[in-house]
Order: C-alpha cells, then structure tokens, then sequence
C-alpha cells in the first residue's frame, strides 16, 4: 500500500533519494502512474507552496522540495513520454517567459505533450520574444506554449503575443501557469489557455486542428 502523506511529507523535506524510492515502489506496485504524479508528487508540491506563501518556509526550503519533486519527476519521464499514440507530425516549442525560473510545470506539459506524440523543443526559463520567435521559426512550430508562475512575469506574455502576430508567424500561442486564468489569455490576445498538463495536451490538439482547417481554407 502507497503511503502518499508519507510521500508528500518526504517531498516537503528534500529527501529527494528516499521519495524516488518510493515512486519506484509505488509503479513496481501497479499504482498508476498519473495516481503518482498527482497524489504523491503534485500534492506534496501544494503544500510547499501554502508554507511558502504563509512565510513558514524560505527559498532554501523550496529549493529543497523542488529538487526532490524533480527527481521524483524523472523517474516518471519514461512513462509519461512513453508515445500513447502515433508520432504527430507538428512541433510544439515551450519555455518559461523572460524573468521567471519555474520550470517544474512546464516541464510536466512537455512531458506530456511528448507522449501525446508531439515533439517537443524546450527552451527552458528566463525566455526572451526573440528566442520564442526564432525557436517557432527555426522548427516550423505549431505551437508556442508559455508558462509563467508569478504576477510579475504573467505580464510579459502580452509582448510575446504582440511580437509573434507582428512578425507574421504562423503559430498557435498558448499560456499557462498558476496566476494565468482564461480571461487573461483572452485579453492578451492568446489562441488557448490551459490549467494543467492534461488538458494544456488537449488544448494542443485543438489548436493544431484548428490550424489545419485554416490552412486547408
Ligand atoms: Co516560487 N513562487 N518564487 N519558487 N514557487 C510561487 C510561484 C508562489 C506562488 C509561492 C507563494 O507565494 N505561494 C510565488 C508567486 C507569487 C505571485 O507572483 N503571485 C513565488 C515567488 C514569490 C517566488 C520568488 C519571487 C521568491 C523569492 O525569491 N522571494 C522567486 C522568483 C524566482 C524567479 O522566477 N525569478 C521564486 C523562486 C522559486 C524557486 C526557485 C525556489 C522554486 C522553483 C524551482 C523550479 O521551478 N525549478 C519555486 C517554487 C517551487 C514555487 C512553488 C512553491 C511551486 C511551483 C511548482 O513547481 N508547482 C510556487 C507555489 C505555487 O505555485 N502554488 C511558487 C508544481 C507544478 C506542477 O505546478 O507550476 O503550477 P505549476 O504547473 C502546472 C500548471 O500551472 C500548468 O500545468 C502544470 C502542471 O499541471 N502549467 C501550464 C504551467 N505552465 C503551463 C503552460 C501551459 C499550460 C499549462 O501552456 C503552455
């Protein structure tokens, strides 16, 4: 039996080794590994973000939780990019916008997206409009996805999105990340917003279809 308070109170220590350990008990055991993620990795996270938020605990703590969430995180690499269905033709380039260095929900829709059958360019955290633009261009994107954690970041999305239509890509932009809500992505003239891994791969394929029938036109 997977004890998944215990995982999550190892995950909010650091003991990073200990809770792959465990992440590797619980698949050896047949637990799904979306049941993983979410109850034993995800949950976990939340509450460091609570104490974060409530001054309980510093950067150096998180720092801490966040290692441990990452190898957790690799261990469930193979398995979430493992391709469900066939390869999709259309790349999907993804960073953090310029000035944030979250990148643990990012790189879990990557992940995702990967095993939908996307490929994925990532152009990790701290990403400027000019490396989004010429990533799209160089790979012939479909998408470009940005993630931002912080209200001060969120904001730069909106130069993105107005950089990428002045200079004529071709691609979908869509937005995500814990202070990104649908309104914002609407006001700031994004094609799509989606809350969380699963349905940012489903928001994906929307998008693509989307695309598609507007080139047919
Ligand atoms: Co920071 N941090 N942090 N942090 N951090 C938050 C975001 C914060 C909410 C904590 C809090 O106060 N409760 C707060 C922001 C407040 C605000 O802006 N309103 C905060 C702050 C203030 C800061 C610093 C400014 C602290 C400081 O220095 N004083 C600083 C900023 C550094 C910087 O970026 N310039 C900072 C630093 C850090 C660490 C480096 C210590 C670390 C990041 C490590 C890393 O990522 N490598 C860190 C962490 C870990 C967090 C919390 C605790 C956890 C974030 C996380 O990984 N969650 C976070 C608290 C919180 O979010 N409640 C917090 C787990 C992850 C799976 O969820 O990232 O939301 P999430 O991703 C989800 C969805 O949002 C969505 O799907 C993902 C998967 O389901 N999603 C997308 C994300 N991107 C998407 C893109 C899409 C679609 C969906 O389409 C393209």
């Amino acid at each position: 039996m997977v004890d998944y308070a215990k995982m999550n109170q190892l995950l909010f220590e650091g003991k990073h080794k200990i809770v792959k350990q465990m992440i590797e008990d619980a698949l050896a055991d047949g637990r799904p590994v979306k049941e993983v993620l979410d109850d034993g990795l995800i949950a976990g996270m939340r509450v460091v973000g609570e104490d974060f938020k409530h001054n309980r605990i510093f950067v150096p703590e998180v720092l801490i939780a966040a290692r441990a969430m990452k190898a957790g995180m690799e261990i469930l690499r193979p398995l979430l990019t493992e391709r469900e269905e066939d390869h999709i033709s259309e790349t999907i380039v993804m960073g953090t916008v310029k000035g944030d260095l979250h990148d643990i929900g990012k790189n879990l829709v990557g992940m995702m997206s990967e095993g939908a059958g996307y490929t994925i360019v990532d152009l990790g955290t701290d990403t400027s409009e000019e490396e989004f633009i010429a990533a799209v261009k160089e790979h012939k994107a479909a998408i470009l996805g940005m993630s931002a954690l912080l209200t001060t970041t969120m904001i730069y999305m909106p130069k993105v999105v107005q950089a990428v239509r002045q200079a004529g890509v071709d691609v979908k932009i869509a937005v995500g990340g814990a202070p990104v809500t649908p309104e914002f992505a609407e006001e700031i003239g994004a094609d799509g917003y989606a809350a969380d891994a699963a349905s940012a791969v489903t928001l994906f394929k929307k998008l693509c279809a989307a695309r598609e029938s507007a080139r047919a036109d």
